[in-house]
């Protein structure tokens, strides 16, 4: 079967053949739809996470169950479900067993530690994979598997709320489904920054109040800060430890600032802005089970449509340039239906 995977010496990636996994107990075969190209994929081939040879990638998957071990029950031949980042919890752990599964110390992560989602057929954990609701685009799915519950658990964690204010930084794959999440599902003001003309366009469409490139504008914070009197909430998707910065800047007192973006870099934290206005600063990383089944519902509904690109299987290599060089507006989904 065809896959996109990890080159032999750790860095870059190729589509080449694989052997077709086979399930064990507890888990499911899945034949592939669409997969998503997020920017964390780029990370893992550059092995900013540490070199993973061979793996293959992809953690925005989404496919039809195909065959099911004897003793699975939470699952049925014929189910649509998502492969993505959060693959499997240990369940028991003091974090498993109190809503915070995705930080679990035994986790396996699809398209890191385990297999992903960017090939013909795949493996899941039955318990895990999270079903995809009927009235939702597949294509459009892949995008909520990784980028759509990410940044809407990032706007929970940001305090997002009617009335409030946030600015997102970073408008890209993440960013702009963050901007469609904070606007129609939390009722927030949304502020979109990003250093891309091309995509501020595109986070205007899906429902920014304000945007603002930061190569145009000499101090970024300060724009905000007039314009809004200080954000309550900040979401930081750009992969620069520029905007992180820029970020903690933008809040009013009280406000908090959501890291999800993974640049390999420190950000700055004025010790004394952070005690003085009582900044909060936490880090979010992707979103649990239930999570991911709200985000679904929301897109199920309507009320956030991810802006998605079909390419064939064969384009990875040029997606993962497209992506480095910041070129990509929306998502691009590997298509699988065409293999
Ligand atoms: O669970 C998590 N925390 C999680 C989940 C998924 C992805 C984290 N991520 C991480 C990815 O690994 C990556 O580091 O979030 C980051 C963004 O992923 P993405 O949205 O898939 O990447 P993208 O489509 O390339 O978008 C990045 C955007 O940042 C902008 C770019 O123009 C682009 O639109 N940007 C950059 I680079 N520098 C900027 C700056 N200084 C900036 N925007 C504003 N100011
Ligand atoms: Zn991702």
């Amino acid at each position: 079967m065809k896959a996109v995977s990890v080159k032999k010496d750790g860095v870059g990636i190729e589509v080449t053949e694989h052997e077709a996994p086979q399930i064990k107990n507890g888990e499911a075969l899945v034949k592939m739809e669409y997969c998503g190209v997020c920017h964390t994929d780029l990370h893992v081939a550059n092995g900013d996470f540490g070199k993973v040879p061979g793996r293959i990638l992809g953690h925005e998957g989404i496919g039809i169950v195909t065959k099911v071990a004897d003793d699975v029950t939470s699952l049925k031949v014929g189910d649509r479900v998502s492969i993505a980042w959060f693959f499997k919890g240990c369940g028991y752990c003091e974090y498993c067993t109190t809503g915070r599964e995705t930080l679990c110390r035994s986790v396996q992560n699809a398209g890191y530690s385990v297999d992903g989602g960017m090939s013909e057929y795949a493996v899941v954990v039955a318990d895990y994979a999270v079903k995809v609701p009927e009235r939702l685009d597949p294509a459009q799915a892949s995008s909520v598997t990784c980028a759509g519950v990410t940044t809407y658990k990032a706007l929970k964690e940001a305090g997002a709320a009617p009335g409030k204010t946030i600015v997102i930084y970073g408008a890209g794959g993440l960013g702009n489904l963050a901007i469609q999440y904070a606007k129609k599902v939390f009722n927030t003001i949304v502020v979109a920054v990003d250093i891309n003309d091309d995509k501020l366009a595109l986070a205007k469409q899906s429902g920014a109040d304000i945007i603002i490139n930061g190569k145009d504008v000499p101090d970024v914070p300060e724009k905000i800060q007039k314009l809004t009197g200080g954000c309550h909430g900040a979401v930081v998707t750009a992969v620069s430890k520029v905007a992180f910065n820029q970020a903690v800047e933008s809040l009013r007192a009280g406000g908090t600032v959501v890291a999800v973006g993974l640049p390999s870099e420190y950000m700055e934290l004025s010790i004394v802005k952070t005690v003085l206005d009582g900044i909060k600063v936490v880090g979010s990383l992707v979103g649990t089970r239930k999570d991911l089944a709200e985000a679904f519902d929301f897109a199920a509904r309507g009320l956030v449509v991810p802006v998605v690109h079909k390419r064939p299987v064969d384009d990875a290599p040029a997606i993962f340039e497209e992506m480095e060089a910041g070129k990509i507006n929306g998502r691009m989904v590997l298509d699988f239906t065409q293999e």
